[in-house]
């Protein structure tokens, strides 16, 4: 049996996450075309005869002096050398600029095994694939490179192929059938996310946190009520977000409750969601400390 940790690391929208839940076959971390979707860093879990890979999501690796995004980054490095290997997954639809350069040159300084990915190649131009291949030549030279579509499943095997010839014996870490760690609470309120900021467009899908009010558990009903609160910075944003009438409010629940039912199988949902402003909760250290932990 083999058993290895794998850090996923790439800029913000490389299509991590979507890579994650292709190889889980689950839901295990939320995916938006906004960047910076992902803010923890998040383990998926897959096994088959040949042993186990326990993947880390990480937050997109961005440059900027803002407090949420520097919290990030930190999420998105510390682990890697902790890792058997890291997968570094490049968006070849946009050009390699100053963000990308900076990581690669992190990644070439890790003794942990590298494996490249030039991920979307369902949508890429001969000449951007190239261009790919090249930064990755200059930048890491002798790793390996694969190409990927994460959305459509390409190229997804070989990966998996690669990681298990690195991994080192040992036994499973996790039960077979587990395909995430995270727990209850953090799930919910990361599907809640997900649907909220598929919904917002601009600045908005940053300024958004979803924060758990309660979960509670009638046998009488055989339901489960879950009061959550979607956090936005301004009282503008709350208006967008709750939507005319309410309709924005209705379109998230709507999105949140078949995922959430299924993490309830059997029982009735009652999802209670409220939006509510709270000023630049970004810079708020003691925010960004319970929903980064
Ligand atoms: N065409 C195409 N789109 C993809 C592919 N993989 C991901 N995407 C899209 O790229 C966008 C970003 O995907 P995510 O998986 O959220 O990206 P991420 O790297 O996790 O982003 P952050 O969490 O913000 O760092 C989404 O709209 C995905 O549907 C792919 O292989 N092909
Ligand atoms: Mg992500």
């Amino acid at each position: 049996m083999k058993c290895a940790t794998v850090a996923i690391i790439g800029r913000p929208s490389a299509g991590k996450s979507t890579l994650l839940n292709t190889i889980c076959e689950m839901k295990v971390s939320i995916t938006a075309s906004t960047p910076q979707t992902t803010r923890n860093a998040i383990r998926g879990i897959y096994t088959d005869e040949r042993g186990q890979l326990i993947f880390t999501d990480t937050p997109g690796f961005h440059l900027s002096e803002k407090t949420l995004n520097k919290r990030l980054q930190e999420t998105a490095l510390r682990t890697l050398e902790e890792n058997d290997a890291v997968l570094y997954l490049l968006d070849a639809k946009r050009s390699a600029g100053e963000e990308e350069k900076a990581l690669a040159s992190h990644i070439a300084k890790l003794k942990t095994p590298v494996i490249c990915v030039i991920n979307k190649t369902d949508i890429l131009k001969e000449q951007e694939l190239a261009d790919a291949q090249a930064f990755l030549e200059e930048m890491l030279p002798g790793k390996t490179v694969l190409g990927a579509s994460a959305k459509l499943d390409e190229g997804v095997d070989e990966i998996l192929i690669e990681l298990f010839k690195h991994a080192p014996e040992g036994e499973l870490l996790y039960p077979a059938d587990a395909y995430t760690d995270q727990n209850l609470e953090f799930r919910i309120s990361e599907i809640i996310r997900e649907k909220a900021i598929n919904l917002v467009t601009e600045e908005i899908p940053h300024a958004i946190y979803v924060e758990i009010a309660d979960i509670e558990y009638s046998e009488e009903n055989n339901t489960v009520w879950v009061r959550a609160f979607i956090v936005v910075e301004r009282d503008t944003q709350k208006g967008i977000v709750v939507g005319k009438r309410g309709a924005g409010i209705a379109k998230i629940r709507k999105g949140a409750e078949p995922e959430i039912r299924q993490i309830f199988p059997g029982k009735k949902l009652r999802l209670d969601l409220r939006v509510k402003a709270q000023d630049k909760w970004r810079n708020n250290s003691i925010i960004l400390d319970r929903i980064l932990r």
